[in-house]
C-alpha cells in the first residue's frame, strides 16, 4: 500500500538530519520528504549495455561524459545498482514487471516475455496508461516487439520501433533524410545455423568510426525524436512517460568519428583482470566464448585497448544524445515536474577476465549505472551506495506516481532512499543465469552456485579481489563465509530486505 503523502517542508527535512538515523526512521516518513510526485511525468533513458565503470562521475578517468557528470549534480546516484539477470531479454523482463527471472520465467534471449510471464502480470506502459499517462515509447524498451505485443500495444506513441499487430497509434512525428550506408544484408531465419553466426560476427564484431555523422545516426535522431515529443507534451500538457532508448554502447562499437577521436588507445590501460580464465575460477564462458565482439577468440593488447577506446567513444556519443534530451526537458518548462531515471540494462565486461560480452554471474555484467532525479529532491547531488535492485523499478515508480501495484512483485521501493540515500538498505543482491546457477552479492563476497560442470561453486572476496579473480570457494579460512553465503542464497531475497522493512 502506498504511503500517505506530504509536501516535503523543512521542519521535515530538520527532523531528518537531527534523528541520525540512530533509529531507522518510518519507510512512509522518509519517502514524505520527498516532494509530491503523484502528479510528475516519467521520463525513461534506457541504454544498452552499459558498463558502470565507464561514466565519468562513476569514477572513470579517462571517459568523457560530461553531460550525465552534470545531471548526477541535480540527481541521485546508485553506486550499487545490480540487475537480476545475465542478459538483455531477462533482465529487461525482470526490471519491467517487477518479477525476478525464475517468476517472470524468462532468464536468457530465447525466452518470449509475453507467454512466459504469470498471469496477470502487467508493465509499466499498462499500469502508467491506465493512471491516466500519455505513453510513449522511442526505440527498443522491451527485448523485441515479438516478445511483448500486448505490452507494446499499452503505448499511445511509438517511434523508431516496430509496432505490434493491431496498433493503431500516430506516424512518425520527425521526417529524417535516408541515410547512405553500406547495405546490410538480411539475418539467415535459422538461428543455429552458421549463416547465421557468420552474420551476426559481420554486424556486431567491430569497433571505431561508424562512417556517420551524428545527424544520421539512429540514437541521435532518438535524442532528436524525443525533443519533439517533450515539445508537443509541453504544448498538449499532457502527463506522461515517455521512454528513449540508445543502442549504443551495444556492439558493433561503431560511432561517429569525432567521438572516437576523442580517445587514443595508447592511454587505455590494460583490462584490470587477467584474460586467462582458470577452470577454477568461472567454468561456463570457458565453453561458451565471446558473442559480441571477438567472438570465440581474443584479441591482442593493441586490440583490447582499441576496443575499450572505441567502446568509451560510444559512451561519450550516447552522453550527449542524452544532453540533448535533458537540455530540451529543461527548456520545454518540464524539468521541475518530471521524475528521471537514466539506467543501463545490465553491464558489460570490457576485457576483465577475457570476457567481451555479458552474461557473466560476475561484477561486470550484474552492476549497471543508475540515476534517478525527483525534482527538488532533498538529497539530489548525493551518491547510494546502499544496494538497490533494477527489480525495483516498478515498485519505486508506483510509488513515487501514485499506481496500484500488484501484490506479487518481488522488489522494494526505493524511494526512501531518494529522500536519505544513507539509509540502511538491503545486504544483499541477487542474479541468476538459469534455474541452476546463481549468485548472490554482499558488501564483502560474491558467491556462486553452477547446477552442472566441474565448479560447484564460486566464492570471492571482493574487499580483497574486487575483480573476482580467485575462486577461495574451497579454502578452509572461508568455509564459514561460504557456508553464511550458501544459505544467504537458499534464503533468497526475502532474507535480504532492509530490516526496518523485514520486521514488518
Ligand atoms: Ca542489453
Amino acid at each position: 500500500m502506498r504511503a500517505t503523502r506530504v509536501k516535503s517542508d523543512s521542519m521535515a527535512l530538520v527532523l531528518t538530519v537531527c534523528a541520525g538515523l540512530a533509529v531507522l526512521p518510518e519507510r512512509a516518513f522518509t519517502a514524505a520528504l520527498l516532494p509530491d510526485t503523484t502528479k510528475m511525468n516519467v521520463l525513461f533513458i534506457l541504454v544498452e549495455d552499459w558498463s558502470a565503470n565507464t561514466p565519468g562521475c562513476y569514477g572513470n578517468p579517462i571517459c568523457k561524459t560530461p553531460n550525465l557528470d552534470r545531471f548526477a549534480t541535480s540527481a541521485i546516484r546508485f553506486d550499487s545498482a545490480y540487475v537480476q539477470a545475465v542478459c538483455c531479454n531477462p533482465s529487461r523482463s525482470s526490471f519491467l514487471t517487477g518479477l525476478r527471472p525464475l517468476t517472470s520465467r524468462v532468464w536468457n534471449n530465447g525466452q518470449e516475455m509475453d507467454k512466459s510471464l504469470p498471469p496477470g502480470t502487467v508493465t509499466p506502459p499498462e499500469m502508467l496508461k491506465k493512471s491516466g499517462f500519455h505513453t510513449a515509447v522511442i526505440g527498443k524498451f522491451f527485448h523485441t516487439v515479438e516478445y511483448a505485443e500486448k505490452q507494446l500495444l499499452a503505448f499511445d506513441r511509438i517511434e523508431s520501433y516496430g509496432k505490434p499487430p493491431g496498433w493503431e497509434g500516430p506516424g512518425p512525428i520527425l521526417k529524417f533524410p535516408p541515410v547512405k550506408r553500406a547495405p546490410r544484408d538480411p539475418a539467415p531465419k535459422d538461428k543455429n545455423s552458421k549463416e547465421y553466426r557468420e552474420w551476426r560476427a559481420r554486424n556486431s564484431d567491430r569497433y571505431g568510426d561508424s562512417g556517420l555523422v551524428p545527424e544520421e545516426e539512429g540514437d541521435y535522431r532518438n535524442a532528436q525524436i524525443a525533443c519533439a515529443l517533450l515539445k508537443e507534451f509541453a504544448q498538449t500538457k499532457k502527463r506522461f512517460f515517455l521512454s528513449v532508448h540508445q543502442s549504443r554502447p551495444h556492439t558493433p562499437l561503431i560511432a561517429p568519428k569525432k567521438y572516437v577521436d576523442m580517445y587514443d588507445p595508447a592511454q587505455i590501460p590494460d583490462p584490470p583482470a587477467p584474460p586467462v580464465v582458470e577452470e577454477s575460477l568461472y567454468p561456463r564462458r570457458l565453453t561458451v566464448g565471446n558473442p559480441d565482439i571477438f567472438i570465440r577468440r581474443q584479441p591482442t593488447p593493441r586490440q583490447a585497448k582499441e576496443a575499450i577506446a572505441a567502446y568509451y567513444a560510444c559512451v561519450s556519443f550516447v552522453d550527449s544524445n542524452i544532453g540533448m534530451v535533458l537540455d530540451e526537458l529543461e527548456r520545454q518548462g518540464l524539468a521541475g515536474n518530471t521524475i528521471v531515471f537514466i539506467m543501463g540494462d545490465h553491464g558489460f565486461h570490457l576485457g576483465d577476465h577475457g570476457f567481451w560480452s555479458k552474461y557473466s554471474m560476475l561484477e561486470s555484467t550484474r552492476r549497471a549505472p543508475l540515476w534517478v532525479r525527483v525534482p527538488d529532491g532533498p538529497a539530489n547531488g548525493q551518491v547510494c551506495r546502499e544496494f538497490v535492485e533494477f527489480v525495483d523499478l516498478v515498485p519505486t515508480v508506483g510509488e513515487l506516481v501514485g499506481l496500484d501495484l500488484p501484490s506479487n512483485l518481488e522488489g522494494l521501493s526505493f524511494a526512501p532512499l531518494l529522500a536519505n540515500p544513507s539509509l540502511p538498505w538491503k545486504k544483499a543482491v541477487f542474479l541468476v543465469e538459469n534455474e541452476s546457477n546463481q549468485v548472490v552479492r554482499t558488501r564483502g563476497f560474491s558467491y556462486m552456485e553452477f547446477g552442472k560442470g566441474p565448479v560447484p561453486a564460486a566464492l570471492f572476496d571482493l574487499e580483497k579481489d574486487p575483480w573476482e579473480t580467485l575462486n577461495l570457494a574451497d579454502d578452509p579460512a572461508y568455509a564459514q563465509t561460504r557456508q553464511e553465503m550458501a544459505q544467504l542464497l537458499k534464503a533468497g531475497w526475502k532474507a535480504a530486505l532492509p530490516d526496518s522493512i523485514a520486521s514488518k
